[in-house]
């Protein structure tokens, strides 16, 4: 049942969080540029001034900040803050062996807390709301390193 394949429930459990993951930290560059289609705007490079058939009317205010495009950059900022972590803490997991019950709240709980944090950023709800989903997400990874360091030490 051990290992990295799938009659191992803790890999499988592993492979359906990792792959939602990937999906969501793909998609968040989709929302920036759709985010920018949008608004004609929001660019970071001055490059991007260049007229294009994708920018046939490039104008300095594109250059300009523009909160609904730099949300989801940030979005996808704190995804890459936060996302790589449980992938290796995650993959670390699956070859220590934990109990499969606790694997799953684990790594479902990250997926749910990281979802419920674009949810509540994307939203623009209280900071409050926003840290504390990104505080269970952050915790569950420093757990599960603990976790690991636990297992390969003693
Ligand atoms: N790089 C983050 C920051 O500067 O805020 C580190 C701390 C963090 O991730 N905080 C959470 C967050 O959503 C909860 S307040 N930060 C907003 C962000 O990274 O854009």
């Amino acid at each position: 049942m051990d290992g990295i394949n799938l009659s191992n429930p803790v890999f499988v459990t592993y492979a359906i969080a990792s792959s939602l993951l990937v999906l969501k930290l793909m998609g968040q560059g989709w929302m920036t540029v759709y985010r920018m289609m949008r608004v004609d705007g929001g660019f970071v490079s001055p490059e991007d001034l260049r007229k294009t058939p994708l920018n046939p009317n490039p104008r300095p205010q594109q250059l300009d900040t523009d909160d609904y495009v730099d949300r989801s950059r940030r979005m996808h900022r704190n995804d890459l803050e936060n996302i790589p972590g449980f992938w290796m803490a995650g993959f670390l997991m699956v070859i220590v062996s934990p109990p499969l019950w606790l694997a799953q709240c684990l790594m479902y709980g990250f997926v749910a807390a990281r979802v419920a944090h674009a949810l509540a950023y994307a939203t623009k709800q209280t900071h409050d709301v926003r840290a504390t989903f990104y505080t269970i997400g952050s915790l569950i990874v420093i757990f599960m390193a603990l976790y690991v360091l636990w297992a390969v030490l003693f």
